[in-house]
């Protein structure tokens, strides 16, 4: 198979596992926001397999938020870089060549901003973290009381939120060429198009009027939003997976990305200017996206939680092994299956017996140490959306939901830990936009309930919705002072149903 010269890193590719896609990349269809790990084994694998299959003018450029570092990577080796599956029975290694560009960094803003305008783009997706979006719990809309947000409302000159740039794109496309495009969100939101539409418009609505006027007509009329549910485990690369790829290829990339084989992209087929052809490369386009969006939010994403944050104080490194813990597996089998399954219906093609092992199955990938430090990162954003909803259901219906209440205080022990309490060092590598505040809430020698209670009843990361639900206040306080004075295990196990 041909490929690109793959100057000058990526020489001798010659493994006969690995797969080369693409010999030029195509050109520009796709502008992508967040140029992580994720993006590059997911739509750009996705993406680079629909191509190779079907044509199309889909090359993407790619943009990273924070730094220039990975795109400076990617450029220095063309645009190529290898995808690793690591699992026992696939060697597979893919170098999908579908990158027509990236660059990162707020140095870089004019460049996005031209890629973002440009009449060819009729995709702009998105990869920006649940945080990314700027929206509010409480509303489901724009949280008018971040910083980036007042900024980009004040002036859109240099906008900080991906919200403000998109909205001054989009405005641009409006007042210029007009040409449609489709918004796509990858993240893990609930009904993620819709939020991400909702979002937009609210920031529209409060610019001065004509561009108001104008960026909202061009929004109902010129845009698509559709709603996807995303699911593959992407872990942060290491200098292991670089030796990996050396070794299996013969080549030095300085930017592999190391990912689980499984990969599920199920979205709604609402692209208002074209898209690639995805079917062709394994994506399933269901009217049931709401259904497997709720299944892998609640099920895979609740769980990973809960392994972080009981498997960090625990000291598990992994989720391997959190997972392979037996009293860790039982907790998350019970929370799954009493306070997680209940409350939703699953997509008609899918079992959830079968689901939930194959869930075990991946999470019991040793090789891809896949860390609980990562999914326990940005809990104060992703906590919400798993398992806000659930805990109402089962509050109208006076249920406990101890599983749910343990998820809760382990995280409170990683990031907001009350004086005295040594959480160790995997909850003291978690990140969170919010570790300030709740590092504040447990300041001056607080005591457990009153941590859970300014948690819920300030409601700055949590709804007040939650806040009416005094027997998960309880419970997670009770759950929260034992794991101070028993330790995490003592605590779990006696939450286990014989
Ligand atoms: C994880 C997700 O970061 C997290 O909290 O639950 O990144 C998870 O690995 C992906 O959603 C899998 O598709």
């Amino acid at each position: 198979m041909s490929t690109r010269e793959l100057k000058p890193l990526l020489t001798r590719a010659t493994a006969p596992a690995s797969a080369l896609l693409l010999a030029q990349p195509p050109k520009l269809g796709i502008v992508h926001i967040g140029l992580g790990n994720f993006h590059r084994a997911h739509l750009a694998v996705h993406t680079a397999e629909a191509v190779a299959a079907k044509g199309g003018d889909w090359g993407i450029y790619a943009y990273s938020l924070r730094s220039n570092e990975i795109a400076r990577a990617l450029r220095e080796q063309d645009f190529c870089y290898t995808v690793v599956d690591i699992h026992p029975d696939s060697e597979k290694s893919l170098i999908p060549g579908i990158h027509c560009g990236a660059s990162g960094g707020p140095e870089a803003h004019q460049e996005v901003f031209q890629h973002l305008i440009d009449e060819r783009t009729r995709i702009i997706s998105l990869t920006i973290t649940e945080s990314g979006y700027c929206y509010s719990t409480e509303t489901g809309g724009l949280d008018n009381s971040r910083r980036e947000i007042i900024e980009d409302l004040r002036s859109l000159t240099q906008p900080q939120s991906v919200i403000g740039l998109l909205a001054k794109a989009l405005l641009t496309r409006a007042q210029t060429h007009s040409a449609p495009v489709t918004i796509l969100s990858c993240d893990n939101l609930t009904a993620n198009g819709t939020t991400t539409k909702k979002v937009l418009c609210e920031f529209s609505q409060q610019l001065d009027g004509a561009s108001a006027e104008i960026l909202i007509a061009y929004l109902d009329s010129k845009t698509s939003f559709p709603n996807s549910m995303v699911d593959r485990i992407v872990p942060s690369t290491t200098d292991r997976h670089k030796a990996l790829v050396s070794e299996r290829l013969s080549i030095r990339d300085e930017v592999p990305v190391p990912a689980e084989k499984f990969s599920m992209w199920v979205l709604e087929d609402d692209f208002i200017a074209g898209r690639p052809a995805w079917e062709e490369a394994g994506v399933l386009f269901s009217n049931e996206v709401e259904k497997f969006e709720t299944m892998k939010l609640r099920l895979l994403n609740g769980s990973h939680s809960l392994l972080a944050y009981v498997g960090a104080l625990a000291g598990k490194v992994t989720v391997p092994d959190a997972r392979f813990t037996p009293y860790i597996e039982s907790a998350v089998r019970q929370f799954m299956k009493s306070e997680m399954a209940p409350t939703f219906a699953m997509p008609a093609a899918v079992n959830i017996d079968r689901y939930i092992e194959e869930l075990f199955s991946r999470w019991s990938n040793t090789t891809l140490s896949d860390t609980t430090a990562r999914i326990g990162s940005d809990g104060s954003i992703k906590l919400p959306p798993r398992i806000t909803q659930t805990s109402l259901w089962h509050g109208e219906r006076k249920h406990q939901t101890p599983m749910t209440a343990l998820i809760l205080a382990s995280w409170v022990a990683c990031m907001a830990p009350p004086r005295g309490f040594e959480p160790g060092e995997i909850a003291r590598a978690m990140k969170d936009p919010a570790r300030e505040y709740l590092t504040s809430l447990s300041a001056g020698g607080a005591t457990p309930a009153q941590i859970i209670e300014r948690l819920f009843s300030e409601g700055k990361i949590f709804t007040r919705e939650l806040n009416s639900l005094q027997e998960l206040k309880t419970e997670t306080t009770n759950l929260l002072e034992k794991i101070i004075t028993d330790g995490v295990e003592a605590t779990t196990k006696a939450l286990i149903s014989s």
